[in-house]
């Protein structure tokens, strides 16, 4: 791949293709995982590409949940395991919270590829591949619904990075707390979700392993007390409303380019 000069204007933008694409050649990331990142890009670039005030108060709900529950779960797809390997292995360590590999595109060999990268990362245990992962959600209209007994069917609370469609409704019918990483406000995981982190999964997930070392000390009351005052309707309300004005912003303006 060509080296990506550093004084590029969007180098860092296409830092994060490259990984993506190293991924897809790895087998961890499915071909629609491109067009996915796509959609992300073009979503990241209407929020300014930085994590807004709203995600800040996501991502402080998302790590109370994730420290409240009984049993948590990082569920992780191609896309979240070809940008953050690192912060998975150690959002698990701090929160207590399993990993599990779970994909819409199921092939054995990309179930292999993901739990190597996460294993290069530090993972000491990796759910959903192999024979524990015969339990299922019939709820889940698709593969998902394949799940590990020692994970995701068990888990009260499940974080979904990166994923669109079907899953987050089934979870949250059968009790589930889902807390998802989405760039795109409108998809129906993040109308649907618990709480919803919009912001770019790689610029959030160390802000989330901070967020959870920070709070870990606070008694169980406090963290209860940061749920009840948590409105993730109003944080949705709140990231649109950004756009709207950021976009009303530039149209009177024009884009401010250095
Ligand atoms: O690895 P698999 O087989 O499970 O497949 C994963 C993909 C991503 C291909 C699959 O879940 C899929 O098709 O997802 P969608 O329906 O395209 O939804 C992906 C969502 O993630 C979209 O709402 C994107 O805007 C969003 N997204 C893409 N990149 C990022 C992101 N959100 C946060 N950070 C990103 N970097």
């Amino acid at each position: 791949m060509n080296e990506i000069p550093d004084d590029h204007p969007r180098a860092e933008s296409l830092r994060i293709r490259h990984k993506i694409i190293h991924g897809m050649e790895r087998n961890v990331v499915a071909k629609a995982g491109l067009i996915a990142h796509g959609r992300g890009e073009a979503f990241d670039y209407l929020l300014g590409e930085e994590t807004t005030p709203p995600a800040r108060k996501a991502i402080k709900a998302a790590a109370a949940a994730l420290l409240l529950s009984e049993y948590p779960v990082i569920s992780v797809n191609g896309n979240s395991a070809a940008l953050t390997p690192k912060e998975i292995v150690e959002l698990s360590e701090v929160s207590g919270a399993k990993i599990e590999v779970n994909i819409f595109y199921r092939r054995p060999e990309r179930l292999e590829a993901i739990k190597k990268v996460l294993e290069e990362a530090g993972a000491k245990e990796v759910l959903g591949v192999g024979e524990t992962a015969d339990g299922e959600i019939p709820e889940i209209s698709s593969v998902r619904r394949d799940v590990d007994r020692r994970g995701i069917l068990i888990a009260d609370t499940v974080l979904v990075p990166v994923e669109g469609g079907d899953r987050t409704q089934a979870l949250r019918k059968i009790g589930k707390t889902v807390i998802a990483i989405d760039l795109n406000p409108l998809s129906r995981t993040a109308q649907l979700a618990n709480i919803t982190i919009v912001d770019n999964h790689i610029r959030c997930m160390p802000l989330l392993v901070e967020e959870v070392k920070r709070l870990k000390g606070l008694p169980k009351k406090e963290l209860k007390k940061i749920l009840e005052d948590y409105d993730n309707k109003k944080i949705l309300g709140d990231v649109i409303k950004l756009i709207r004005d950021r976009l009303t912003e530039i149209a009177k303006k024009g884009m401010n380019i250095p």
